[in-house]
């Protein structure tokens, strides 16, 4: 149990509600309605507070805490770990590279989970309780409308609140 705090992992993406502007601005992320053309090597991955430490975000378009479309990508180490959690929105979860293990429920169980390599895809619906681990290094991208955010099942898995 303590392993699993110490390495929650996070999509959520709540993060999102705590990107402040000037986050925004340093992240390089493009306003809705624009065009926007980027290779992986343009991205500027930043801290992620919302989620367990370890993780890493790049925003492509946003920005997150408004009403307007998102894209965003995370980073996530090898065993690392997201509790339970919620989003206010649909979740659509492209993985990039690496492998997610995602399950749904109110506490991280990794019998429970199903192995998303890259390619794969995850639509998790509003206020829907979900979890993730990973084994390696993965990255996934993420993308709905917001405004974001992510609430933790436990608060007291919440990074924001420690
Ligand atoms: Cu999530």
């Amino acid at each position: 149990m303590k392993y699993l705090k110490q390495i929650a992992w996070a999509v959520t993406l709540g993060a999102m509600s705590m990107t402040t502007p000037s986050v925004w601005a340093q992240s390089g992320g493009h306003t809705a309605g624009s065009h926007t053309m980027l290779s992986p090597g343009d991205l500027k991955w930043v801290d992620v507070p919302s989620l367990p430490p370890g993780a890493k975000l790049a925003l492509i378009e946003g920005p997150l805490n408004e009403a307007v479309p998102f894209t965003f990508r995370l980073q996530f180490p090898a065993n690392y770990q997201i509790p339970a959690h919620w989003h206010p929105a649909v979740e659509r979860v492209t993985v990039i590279s690496g492998t997610i293990n995602m399950g749904i429920g109110d506490k991280l169980d990794a019998q429970t989970t199903k192995p998303l390599g890259p390619g794969s895809m995850a639509i998790m619906q509003p206020k829907t309780n979900h979890f993730v681990w990973t084994k390696e290094e993965t990255v996934v991208q993420l993308n709905g409308v917001g405004p974001w955010g992510i609430t933790y099942v436990n608060p007291a898995d919440d990074p924001r609140k420690k």
